[in-house]
């Protein structure tokens, strides 16, 4: 079977290094024979395919930029690459493997102790036990510094009360990464065991996106954790560190979605035959895909400067919202637009189009809405806050 080609119209291959290339292909061959021959399957039943987690591992996929405690310790624009791959396959399982390394592996090895690393990362890189990250509060959302779960000191304890809402991969974790405020009031991070009295998670079901992912509410009631479960950092700094990282990827991810929008929309538009002629040769037609592979490569330039400032550890939180508001808002443009092109074939799960167009409404809310990173945006050229 041949394998799927992004465009290169510009070359943007030759800016890649070998590593990264061969990175880059080994993910995208697992995403064409594990994932695509039976992912819409899944997403039609709602189902997270558990079953590829310790093939995801092997790969290489979890906490893949971390050095050491079994991880792959590769540059973040490889790990930007995989991403891309990934989210080709869908935007579920780069969730997945996003949640699992940037925003839970992520903070322990960068706040934990030597004992937690020792003790978490190892399992969480092999699949063995799988994580997920608790900062959205039902009435906390884009603004998270209001947030409510409180984690009262009691002698060598704190105890969690309150709930965290849309918790990517929650029902399936072992491990939880709970933002919440102590008694002064500051906002900590827990890593708080799955089996922790008091701690339950109920599944948000009857999704239209994301479905091939598992979204959880977490439920915290006088849930007794280990002071020395606490991670070294204090502020919001702590969970923001940790979505530098996630949306860094997502800026990759989504530009797989779209090349396999474009890539669908493409191949549909030089069969279909409409006025007997392939729909490709209309003006419209061809104007709608050029502008989306000019689009695919722009969001390819601009992911890649962001991923080689965060290899030389010069990113700012600003390149990243650019690189996230752009990339996704972009990508749910080719999504919808190719959708159109498909005519009514787009709305079958026969074509994977409508799958990623509906999986990038979510990817554009979570890890900061489309507008929130305009808003950061915003004040970092104006040196004015907008958002209160
Ligand atoms: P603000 O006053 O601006 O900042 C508070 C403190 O945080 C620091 N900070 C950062 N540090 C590191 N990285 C960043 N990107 C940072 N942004 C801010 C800042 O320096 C300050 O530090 P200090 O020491 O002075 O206290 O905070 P604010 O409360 O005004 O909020 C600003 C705003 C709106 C930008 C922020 O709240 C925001 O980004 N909201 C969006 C929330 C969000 O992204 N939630 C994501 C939840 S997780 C998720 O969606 C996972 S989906 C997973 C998947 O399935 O893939
Ligand atoms: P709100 O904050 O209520 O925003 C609603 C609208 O108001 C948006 O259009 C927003 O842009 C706009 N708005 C808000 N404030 C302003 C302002 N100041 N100026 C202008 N416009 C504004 N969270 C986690 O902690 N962990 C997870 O694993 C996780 N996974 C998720 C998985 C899925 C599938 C989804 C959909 C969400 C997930 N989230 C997770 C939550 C996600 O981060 C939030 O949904 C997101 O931050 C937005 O919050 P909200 O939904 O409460 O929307």
């Amino acid at each position: 079977m041949k394998n799927f080609e992004s465009p290169n119209i510009l070359n943007t291959d030759a800016l890649l290094t070998e590593e990264e290339l061969m990175i880059r292909n080994s993910v995208r061959e697992f995403v064409s024979h594990e994932i695509m021959p039976h992912i819409a399957d899944h997403y039609e039943k709602g189902y997270f395919p558990t079953e590829l987690i310790p093939k995801l591992a092997e790969l290489g996929t979890l906490g893949a930029t971390i050095q050491g405690y079994g991880c792959a310790g590769v540059n973040y624009t490889s790990y930007g690459l995989i991403m891309q791959e990934l989210e080709r396959g869908d935007s579920g399982i780069r969730s997945f493997v996003s949640v699992q390394g940037a925003l839970c592996m992520h903070p322990i090895d960068a706040f934990g102790t030597e004992e937690h690393k020792k003790k978490y990362l190892p399992k969480m890189a092999s699949g063995e036990l799988i994580g997920c990250f608790g900062l959205t509060e039902p009435d906390y959302g884009s603004n998270p510094g209001g947030m409510i779960t409180r984690a009262r000191k009691d002698g060598d304890s704190y105890i969690l009360n309150g709930s965290k809402m849309w918790i990517t991969n929650g029902g399936m974790a072992g491990v939880a990464i709970v933002w919440a405020k102590d008694d002064a009031g500051d906002i900590r991070g827990f890593i708080v065991d799955r089996d922790l009295p008091g701690f339950t998670v109920r599944n948000i079901e009857k999704k239209f996106s994301l479905k091939a992912s598992v979204t959880s509410e977490l439920i915290f009631e006088d849930c007794r954790v280990p002071a020395s479960q606490m991670l070294n950092v204090k502020g919001l700094k702590g969970p923001f560190s940790c979505l530098n990282n996630a949306r860094f990827g997502i800026s990759w991810g989504v530009l797989g979605a779209a090349m396999a929008c474009y890539d669908e929309a493409l191949n549909y538009a030089l069969t279909r035959i409409q006025f007997d002629k392939p729909i490709a040769s209309f003006q419209l037609i061809q104007a709608k895909l050029a502008n989306m592979v000019t689009e695919i490569t722009k969001g390819q330039l601009l992911a890649l400067q962001v991923g080689r400032l965060k290899d030389k550890g010069e990113a700012q939180p600003v390149h990243i919202s650019m690189a996230k508001m752009n990339n996704v808002a972009k990508a749910l443009e080719i999504a919808r637009v190719a959708r159109d092109i498909l005519g009514a074939s787009g709305i079958t799960y026969e074509y994977q189009t409508g799958r990623h167009m509906l999986n990038l409404e979510s990817v554009n809310t979570y890890e900061g809405t489309e507008d929130i990173h305009r808003l950061i945006i915003g004040h970092h050229i104006t040196g004015i806050q907008a958002f209160r």
